[in-house]
């Protein structure tokens, strides 16, 4: 009887470890393609994050086909508005996140409209003024 009972409990511990490595294997491929998306130089991602009542960081500079990703880390909704009108996220909820791609050149402000005192500025600059684009190109010497 002790015996059957220590087997039935050390297949459990393989059901479980079975059941863990498939899991495990569901969430690779996910992890892998992840790691790829970093590795492809564009488009790449920039965060700003929504917290105590800011963007964070207030102003970037960018290239163009960057994706900026606002992800809300306060209590509170936010919302993430053009003032040009260009585009306009839903409110927020905490840990929500709203993305665009800026394709094109230029200067986006934009702000909070639940709380107009929060603003942002996302410029677009040419690929070449970028300094991390620069930077990777001529790479540290042998
Ligand atoms: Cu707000």
């Amino acid at each position: 009887m002790v015996g059957c009972l220590a087997v039935s409990r050390r297949l459990r511990f393989a059901r479980r470890l079975a059941l863990l490595g498939l899991a495990f294997a569901a969430f690779w491929p996910a992890l892998a393609s992840a790691q790829q998306a970093h590795a492809v130089p564009l488009p790449r991602e920039v965060i700003v994050t929504i917290d105590n009542f800011s963007f964070n960081p207030p102003e970037l500079t960018v290239p163009p086909g960057t994706v900026v990703t606002w992800v809300n880390r306060d209590d509170i909704p936010h919302t993430v508005v053009a003032a040009g009108k260009s585009f306009r996220s839903r409110a927020l909820d905490t840990d929500d996140r709203f993305s665009i791609t800026f394709a094109s050149v230029g200067d986006f402000v934009y702000f909070c409209s639940l709380h107009p005192h929060m603003t942002g500025t996302v410029k677009v600059r040419g690929a070449a003024e970028a300094p991390a684009a620069a930077s990777r190109a001529t790479g540290p010497a042998p």
